[in-house]
């Protein structure tokens, strides 16, 4: 299988992160996608390239050009006010404050209209980062437009809980809903998500949520108890024309391999009733035993079987870097994914 990746991550290297009322290193950094590129090389899973530049016209298909041009254009503002640490939001519009009303004119304003929380830190080198993260799956999208049944976007920074116009979580572009979108504009009628990320894809829910051209399935530790918890409730089922096409599987703290499993049957078969001409993994390895920031219980092998599952939909499968953050057991767990998936569709 053919691997997408670009040095331009280490741009991105936010320098804290809030945990239990103490600054601690961010949980994503870029030794995580290091060990990911470690394990695609020392399994020869296959030839890794470097992104091509499709420009910022695919990215704007999903997201609000406004949103866009604010990530392109907050470092140097920041700098320019005479800053120079993380960029980071602590003002968001809440229940009852104006959400869609006149967007701030200060930074800080309008940093906290484009975010839900302060988990997506812009650094000197973000807009960069983001930007050829977006291009490692935009290239890796263009390899299955030419004729290939799989390949491997290494993303990073990672994308599912960026929405149409906004940012939080670790993620600012969507890169699974950008190259969504770009099977249907070369054509495609129907795209299929599974997102196995342990948090809930609400960016990617969102984008999608009131279309039948995309459908969304979501396998996540319940948001009662879990981060983003504001959306990822079996009740959405989409909305409008979307009504039917998104599907929520929130599971409990401590999940292990047999639960997990079952909800993965479910959506899977939700996803080969859908016939989608191309299905767009979102795949995160945070369910892993020791992810520092998760709370399912899935072991390396497991993720043999998750590649063997989804190879079984028989779709075109673009595999699209999120989370997992147990730095060491990242790079076996991923590339175990896409082995099992290649020894099944084989
Ligand atoms: N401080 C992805 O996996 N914080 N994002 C959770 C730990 C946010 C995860 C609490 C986790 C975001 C792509
Ligand atoms: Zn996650």
């Amino acid at each position: 299988m053919l691997t997408v990746y670009s040095d331009d991550h280490r741009l991105h290297f936010g320098q804290s992160e809030l945990v239990d009322g103490k600054l601690q290193p961010c949980f994503e950094m870029p030794s995580r996608a290091d060990t990911v590129l470690a394990r695609v090389k020392s399994q020869n899973l296959g030839e890794v390239i470097a992104p091509r530049d499709f420009g910022v016209d695919p990215i704007h298909r999903v997201h609000d050009p406004r949103y866009v041009a604010f990530l392109q254009g907050a470092w140097a503002r920041w700098v320019a006010a005479g800053h120079s640490g993380d960029l980071v939001s602590t003002t968001f519009p809440g229940r009852r404050l104006r959400r869609d009303g006149p967007i701030p004119t200060a930074l800080m304003g309008e940093l906290g209209y484009y975010s839900f929380d302060t988990e997506a830190p812009i650094t000197a080198g973000t807009w960069q980062a983001i930007h050829s993260s977006a291009q490692v799956a935009l290239t890796a999208q263009d390899h299955l437009r030419q004729g290939a049944r799989s390949a491997f976007g290494l993303c990073r920074p990672p994308g599912h809980h960026a929405g149409s116009d906004f940012m939080g979580g670790y993620c600012f572009l969507n890169n699974a809903a950008i190259v969504s979108q770009a099977f249907l504009d070369q054509g495609a009628k129907r795209v299929a998500i599974l997102d196995v990320d342990y948090h809930h894809g609400n960016g990617t829910q969102e984008i999608f949520y009131q279309r039948n051209d995309v459908l969304f399935a979501s396998i996540h530790g319940d948001p009662l108890v879990e981060y983003p918890y504001f959306l990822g409730h079996a009740d959405e089922r989409g909305e409008g024309a979307g009504a039917g096409c998104n599907f929520n599987y929130p599971l409990a703290h401590g999940t292990g391999w047999d639960g997990w499993s079952a909800a993965l049957e479910d959506a899977c078969r939700k996803i080969a009733a859908y016939a989608p001409d191309a299905v767009v993994v979102s795949l995160g390895v945070d369910t892993y035993k020791d992810d520092p920031i998760s709370q399912f219980k899935l072991d390396s092998p497991d993720y043999l079987r998750l590649g063997e599952r989804i190879a079984a939909l028989g779709a075109p499968t673009l595999f699209i870097m999120e989370g997992g953050y147990a730095v060491e057991a990242i790079g076996v767990n991923a590339v175990n994914v896409l082995q099992g998936y290649e020894g099944a569709a084989r």
